[in-house]
């Protein structure tokens, strides 16, 4: 890796240019189950992409869209479904091809923005920093400098910043993090607005949700380890949908005692995990099961309802590697 990311970026950008150039229109995407990560960073894209004039669409395979981001500009413009077909693909915050939820992208130009330590680098363009802290700033740095960035987009990207580290409290938040803050915040984006819009308006739904995981939280391994489960009657019982149990995982982190923490949620046809970590390294972990993502968040899906198993298993597996035994 280049010890110079300035160098890097500027070769990024140079590229990301001359791929403009070649297709007259653009086709942003994200993850399936979009967090405020990969909708902030595509719709700051999309803004900035349409001032360049080009023809810009902007899509998530995913029904749910996070609610809380609907105070920003253009989140009406995101669709379900991909129109374009001959546009540069644009790819916020996604680890692999698969994650995108599209079908027909194998063989697109696909630019890749991400900042997943796990990213497979399936684009023709990869502009992948492990570092940054938010695909947003990933992002910003792509355009710092090259466009004037604007209050829409600053928005996003502020939104997407502030939901990645949860509020500058994750272990990657360095001074530079606050230089981007500040630097979103000088082109219009207001913490205070974006903060109580996305963290007062918390829908019934979530909080009843929460109280169900709470009530099923498990401890392990010296209490150590902190597993919450929600079955497909939970989610019934309280209307919750997959953007209410956002953030559920941080209660059972917060625990004085607990290292990792897990949420087993039974969705429609799948069991979904998500870890969290208070420095363990959970990659290996979720690669275990086919899962990626950070050092101290990560998750993976399996195929069915299979709570029990996966539970049974996520905690042979945690002794396998050893990871908790570093204390
Ligand atoms: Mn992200």
């Amino acid at each position: 890796m280049n010890t110079d990311p300035t160098v890097d970026r500027e070769d990024a950008r140079r590229e990301f240019r001359q791929l403009l150039e070649r297709f007259p229109s653009v086709t942003v995407l994200s993850h399936i189950r979009p967090d405020p990560d990969a909708i902030g960073s595509s719709l700051g894209v999309y803004h900035l992409l349409k001032k360049l004039g080009k023809r810009v669409e902007i899509a998530n395979a995913s029904r749910e869209i996070p609610r809380t981001l609907d105070f920003l500009k253009g989140y009406e413009k995101i669709k379900r479904k991909m129109d374009y077909k001959d546009s540069l693909i644009v790819s916020c915050d996604c680890g692999s091809l698969d994650r995108l939820g599209f079908e027909g992208l194998e063989g697109r130009t696909i630019v890749n923005l991400d900042h997943h330590l796990s990213n497979s680098r399936f684009g023709t363009l990869n502009i992948v920093d492990p570092t940054a802290v938010s695909t947003s700033e990933v992002a910003f740095r792509l355009f710092e400098g090259w466009l004037p960035i604007g209050k829409e987009s600053a928005e996003a990207f502020y939104a997407a910043l502030i939901s990645d580290t949860r509020h500058f409290t994750t272990s990657n938040v360095t001074a530079e993090t606050f230089t981007l803050a500040r630097s979103l915040i000088e082109q219009g984006a207001d913490p205070a607005t974006i903060a109580q819009m996305m963290l007062q308006r918390r829908s019934l739904a979530s909080l009843r949700i929460l109280g169900k995981a709470l009530e099923s939280l498990r401890l392990y391994a010296d209490a150590q380890v902190a597993i919450m489960r929600i079955s497909r009657e939970d989610l019934a019982a309280t209307g919750a949908t997959a953007g209410d149990l956002d953030g559920v995982v941080d209660y059972a982190r917060s625990l004085v005692t607990v290292e990792i923490a897990a949420l087993v949620v039974e969705m429609k046809s799948e069991t979904k995990v998500s870890l969290r970590s208070k420095g363990t390294d959970l990659l290996p972990l979720a690669k275990a099961f086919g899962g990626g993502g950070h050092r101290e968040a990560a998750g993976f899906e399996l195929p069915g309802h299979v709570s029990d198993q996966v539970i049974e298993d996520l905690l042979q597996c945690i002794e396998n590697e050893g990871v908790l035994t570093k204390r």
